[in-house]
């Protein structure tokens, strides 16, 4: 009885606590360089207004002043980087134990956090093209900068001829088609400030990488400019430009000038520039053109390169580095194929005689096109260099040896004939000798 008497006399007389003033929130726990960091905290409790403070904060953060005293809890808010004193890179890290304390005069309440700065990083879209053809398109939305239109233009440039051995032999202004494309830059976080980045143009083409060094051909020869060393390789300046043309400034899909690409104009061949980001824009695009030659070549590949962050606060890569990504160029010459007059891929030619076969192209073209046949693999078993050349009927219905095959624009076949030599067996070796057949893609190299 007595135990539940005093029980109750105390249940009776205890006067309610004052509510302490507490605070309501989980704020972000990284922040980025150059990129507003904001948390609205809540709040109750207490008797009377409450009052904020920090604690052990990084110089960029801060309380909003509260004018609104009939609110309940407050912003914080600030740039890591630029707010507090414009530190820069001197705000990245982490911040452990910052405090919010509230409190009404009579009683606190606090809650800590911590805080990570982290670089807001730059990265670069490659992007896989084909000659002639109109890249697929971003959509517009408010975080990216303008879509460029995909209209084309013309280049125009001094092509390279070479004599039959490759020598070099003058050049020929060629004039061709281009196609806009672009990679994609993106910024992770969007920026307070205009973030400016610098961009070039590059390739692995080096001209002084040659075929067969001991004739020390000079680098315009076709043994260099197309050696093996620089296949698969784009030059710039001739597969492919920043801008072929100062009046061909790339614009927008309504066709305002994009300003937010900026061109070296002061080389002959434009490969660099500065592309712009304004506040907020998180994504954006740097333009170029492929130019749709007529010269037959492999998948080539360039280097877009992010050089520089020359304004604004970002970062390439977690470092000072450069960002790079591949743009890659499919060819759209006409393909040339070989069938025998069945259809099949191969046949047995007896010596001294003739037979027909099928050239056939396939793919799109503007002009006639000419393709020289050469042994394509090696021979064996044979004395001679040569076994076999290629004839065309000519309107005497006898066989001329020729040169190579001649495509008149409307004509996608040509029947020619393969002529098999005598030749001498090696000792020990068998009859037969193969002799693979195609295009002579050393000779056709670089030319149009
Ligand atoms: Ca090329
Ligand atoms: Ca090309
Ligand atoms: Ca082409
Ligand atoms: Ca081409």
């Amino acid at each position: 009885g007595v135990a539940l008497i005093a029980l109750a006399a105390t249940g009776c007389k205890t006067e309610k606590d004052p509510d302490q003033p507490t605070l309501l929130g989980a704020p972000p726990t990284t922040a980025y360089l150059g990129v507003e960091y904001y948390y609205n905290w809540g709040a109750y409790g207490g008797e009377s207004i409450l009052d904020y403070s920090l604690t052990n904060a990084p110089s960029w953060l801060a309380l909003e002043d509260t004018s609104n005293k009939a609110r309940q809890g407050i912003i914080m808010r600030g740039v890591p980087g630029l707010s507090g004193g414009n530190r820069g890179e001197a705000d990245l890290g982490q911040t452990e134990n910052i405090e919010i304390v509230t409190t009404d005069g009579r009683m606190a309440g606090f809650q800590p956090f911590d805080i990570e700065v982290k670089r807001n990083v730059v990265t670069l879209d490659g992007a896989n093209l084909k000659e002639g053809e109109s890249q697929a398109s971003e959509d517009e939305s408010e975080e990216r900068c303008a879509v460029p239109e995909m209209d084309a233009g013309t280049y125009s440039y001094e092509l390279q001829k070479f004599t039959d051995e490759g020598a070099p032999d003058g050049t020929e202004s060629v004039t061709y088609p281009t196609k806009r494309a672009y990679v994609k830059v993106n910024l992770d976080q969007p920026s307070v400030t205009e973030v400016k980045i610098a961009f070039e143009l590059r390739s692995d083409f080096d001209p002084t990488a040659c075929d067969n060094p001991e004739n020390d051909p000079p680098p315009e020869h076709q043994d260099c400019r197309y050696s093996r060393a620089n296949t698969g390789t784009v030059i710039i300046g001739e597969d492919l430009i920043a801008l072929s043309e100062e009046l061909n400034h790339p614009v927008d899909k309504e066709g305002n000038p994009l300003e937010y690409i900026e061109y070296d104009m002061t080389g002959d061949t434009v490969t660099s520039g500065v592309v712009t980001l304004k506040p907020g824009i998180t994504e954006c695009y740097i333009p170029f053109e492929v130019v749709d030659d007529l010269i037959p070549e492999p998948t080539e590949v360039a280097t877009m390169v992010l050089t520089e962050v020359r304004q604004g606060i970002a970062s390439l890569g977690n470092g000072s580095v450069e960002v790079k990504a591949n743009i890659s160029i499919e060819d759209n010459e006409p393909l040339l194929s070989i069938e025998t007059v069945n259809g099949g891929s191969r046949d047995t030619i007896n010596t001294e005689t003739t037979r027909e076969y099928r050239a056939i192209l396939t793919g799109d073209r503007k002009t006639l096109f000419r393709a020289k046949l050469a042994r394509i693999g090696a021979l064996t078993g044979v004395a001679e260099d040569e076994t076999f050349e290629i004839v065309q009927k000519n309107a005497q219905d006898d066989y001329d040896e020729i040169e190579e095959l001649v495509f008149p624009l409307e004509q996608d076949e040509i029947i020619f004939g393969v002529r098999a030599l005598a030749y001498n067996n090696l000792q020990d070796e068998l009859d037969d000798n193969a002799a693979p057949i195609g295009v002579d893609v050393s000779y056709q190299a670089g030319r149009a």
